[in-house]
């Protein structure tokens, strides 16, 4: 887990950095351009930006920073070297070669940087954009955004990534298009992402969470009700996203799609075209309104409660139904065929209904804020849809795990008005939505409730724990400091 957190603190000042002065490679290196990128946290709308459905996330003070420079002689031009201020991650090299390929069997914490590396490239190629020839590239990294926790460590690296290579090398591209960008070369490291983390790290405001919708990436400030705290808690759980994806993280996004083909197929389209153009749950929505005819209602929870089945499907019962074999529709997504060969049934119905749900909730959740409802009547409300979206995700997308489900059930012991996972899961933190005035007693409580039995076997040091559990107002995004 990470070393304290005001380790890093005494940033140098601009006033007394100068690049000339005699100070260590770090301090130097530190004075070029400082690019804090915010961590996030989920407040509700998980596991659905994926699927084309608007998610409502707020920054976090936690941060990552990009120290960069370029090098553009001798040997040195032709290398990016990635160093860490801490000294868990051992220094990252290679080449200076935007069309280089990840090595995923090979998993490193610099593959986040190449990430970037290759999107701002591939981006500027794509804009006609004069970049010039690759140069190197001398990088520190710095940060207090707990890894594997579902705060979006991956994110705030990529996304602070990008910013600083993009400044770097002197180009400079609306906030929108690098969230969308971001999102897209975060891939590279084989997840299947969605938009939400690289969204919400470079358009947050402070003071406010963000309705951010998809296709195209906007974001609306969404402010929150007075009297009540977001306190986040990590469940001591690591989730290596990176790792387990083909049967965690892009398991899901492949029952996702073969849910939305075989409900396409099912409300009438032909398998073909379910086959090539159905991409997302989202995509079908609108099909529902023909199921609608002979139903009252259009919703799509209505629909795939009719016409998927509860039990899970074998491949052979999809093929049947798509007329083609799976790992030909996959055939383009190296990592989605990994899931398939790591799966043995795909549960469509639990993650469709998941989906479905928790998207109308997101809707909720914002119509609750805006609605004439008193404060405290609006945070009891929100409270409830938070539970409601963990228990989907602990009971439908099956993304919990033990350690969280005990964190949860501890937060509403305490008084939370709601509680629930947030990120991926399968590890990482809760938040709990708790009212202003108990928020230090609640915190005390969960110390010695979930905390003091871990700092007891060592998993964690007791002056650590204000990393692990901590209340946090909505920050802002991504900036470039320059000097
Ligand atoms: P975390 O757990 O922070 O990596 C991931 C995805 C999000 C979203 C959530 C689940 C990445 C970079 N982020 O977040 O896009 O799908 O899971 O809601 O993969
Ligand atoms: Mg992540």
């Amino acid at each position: 887990m990470r070393r304290s957190s005001d380790s890093r603190r005494s940033r140098p000042s601009s006033s007394s950095s100068s690049a000339t002065s005699p100070t260590s490679t770090l301090e130097r290196l530190v004075t070029l351009l400082f690019d804090p990128d915010f961590g996030r946290v989920n407040l509700i709308g998980e596991h659905i930006d994926y699927e084309g459905y608007s998610v409502l996330p707020m920054a976090i003070r936690q941060d990552t920073i990009v120290a960069i420079r370029k090098r553009d002689v001798g040997e040195s031009a032709k290398l990016l070297r990635i160093g860490n201020v801490n000294p868990k991650y051992s220094m990252c090299t290679y080449p200076a070669d935007p069309d280089q390929e990840i090595d995923l069997k090979n998993h490193k914490w610099g593959h986040y940087f190449i990430c970037g590396y290759k999107g701002i490239y591939e981006f500027a190629k794509s804009k006609k954009a004069d970049v010039g020839l690759p140069v190197g590239l001398d990088v520190v990294v710095d940060g207090t955004v707990p890894t594997g926790s579902g705060l979006s460590s991956s994110a705030a690296l990529v996304c602070s990534s990008t910013i600083a290579i993009m400044a770097a090398l002197d180009m400079n591209f609306p906030k929108k298009e690098i969230a969308q960008l971001t999102c897209e070369c975060e891939r590279y490291i084989g997840t299947q992402s969605g938009g939400m983390d690289q969204a919400i790290s470079i358009m947050a405001k402070t003071g406010f969470a963000e309705l951010i919708d998809f296709n195209p990436i906007c974001a609306s400030d969404v402010q929150l009700p007075s009297g009540g705290t977001f306190v986040i808690a990590h469940s001591l759980a690591e989730s290596q996203k990176a790792v387990t994806a083909a049967t965690n993280y892009n398991n899901r996004v492949v029952e996702c799609r073969l849910a939305a083909i075989v409900l396409a197929i099912k409300l009438g389209m032909s398998s073909n075209d379910a086959v090539s153009k159905v991409k997302t749950l989202s995509d079908v929505e609108g099909l529902c309104v023909s199921f609608a005819k002979n139903h009252r209602s259009s919703d799509p929870v209505l629909a795939i409660k009719e016409l998927l089945m509860e039990e899970p499907y074998t491949a052979e019962d999809i093929e049947k139904i798509t007329g083609e074999n799976l790992t030909s529709i996959f055939a383009n997504s190296p990592s989605s065929l990994d899931v398939l060969r790591a799966a043995k049934h795909f549960k469509l119905f639990q993650r469709a209904s998941h989906v479905y749900c928790e998207a109308k909730r997101v809707y909720a959740f914002r119509d609750t804020v805006l609605s004439k409802l008193s404060d405290e009547d609006k945070l009891k409300r929100l409270g409830e849809l938070m539970n409601e979206s963990h228990h989907s995700c602990s009971v439908l997308y099956e993304c919990s795990c033990p350690e969280l489900e005990e964190l949860v059930n501890i937060c509403r012991d305490n008084g939370a008005l709601g509680a629930r996972l947030t990120g991926a899961g399968w590890g990482g933190c809760a938040v709990a939505l708790v009212k202003e005035n108990i928020v230090p007693q609640f915190i005390l409580n969960l110390k010695e409730s979930f905390y003091q039995s871990r700092i007891n076997k060592g998993i964690i040091s007791k002056n650590d724990l204000g990393l692990y559990v901590f209340a946090s107002r909505p920050s802002s995004g991504a900036a470039i400091f320059k000097f």
